[in-house]
């Protein structure tokens, strides 16, 4: 990746000090967001946080993500209550460079993951109530704010076979009807903005590509991902 070093005197500023962002990118499954992160990583002044995915995939040496698929109806809660907190501490930490680069957010996993998992009836109301109160009570108390959102844009296909091609064990059942009810819950949350609350300024880049193209619409866009997020 260029390296980019004209940031922070870009950055606006509140009361003479340059304020702190935060940006998060989102999309569905296998739609690019650890490539994103990985190409804006060493970006000055950026902070990138990883998803916590590997800590899903071993809690005290249990794989729940890998539960959650083979059985979803027993493990989703567990793996979506493991989800929120993680991706809270995640929100909650604290921010040394004045741009941090989280990927996923708490929002995305309730307005979508949970979502979805409630809706085609593998977690049952009284699971999905929990979570709920959890999640609302969770953001009265750490707002988990957010500057920008990048949303990768996709189609369910692409993803599909970018899954198929990566081979991540846990994630070889995935149907393309789970793809596609994702993808619509992404596309009604952040583009329709008709289901729930968007927490900031969103910013759509079409995700269909092969890598090498997605660099050059990364670079093209780094101006407006960086220094627009305020
Ligand atoms: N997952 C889940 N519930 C959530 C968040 C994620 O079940 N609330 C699952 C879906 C995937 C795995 O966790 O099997 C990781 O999904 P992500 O889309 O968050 O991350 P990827 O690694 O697929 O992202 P990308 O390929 O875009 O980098």
């Amino acid at each position: 990746a260029v390296l980019f070093t004209g940031i922070m005197s870009a950055l606006p500023k509140k009361n003479g000090h340059h304020q702190k962002f935060t940006i998060c990118v989102e999309g569905n499954i296998a739609s690019g967001k650890t490539s994103f992160l990985e190409y804006f990583k060493d970006t000055h002044d950026v902070e990138v946080i990883e998803e916590p995915v590997n800590k899903w995939r071993n809690v005290q040496g249990g794989n729940i993500l890998a539960k959650m698929y083979e059985d979803p109806t027993r493990w989703s809660l567990t793996l979506q209550t493991y989800v929120q907190l993680t991706m809270l501490q995640n929100h909650v930490k604290s921010q040394e460079k004045p741009i941090k680069l989280m990927e996923r957010s708490i929002y995305s996993a309730k307005y979508c993951f949970v979502e979805n998992l409630h809706n085609s009836g593998k977690m049952p109301d009284l699971e999905f109530a929990v979570l709920s109160e959890w999640f609302d009570w969770i953001l009265d108390f750490h707002k988990c704010p957010l500057d920008l959102i990048v949303y990768l844009q996709t189609t369910p296909e692409i993803v599909y076979d970018r899954i198929k091609k990566r081979q991540r064990k846990e994630e070889q059942t995935i149907p393309i009807e789970y793809l596609q009810t994702l993808h619509n819950l992404h596309e009604d949350w952040l583009i329709h903005q008709r289901k729930f609350p968007v927490p900031c300024k969103v910013l759509t880049l079409d995700a269909n590509y092969e890598l090498d193209y997605m660099h050059k619409v990364f670079e093209e866009n780094r101006k407006k991902i960086m220094c627009d997020s305020g």
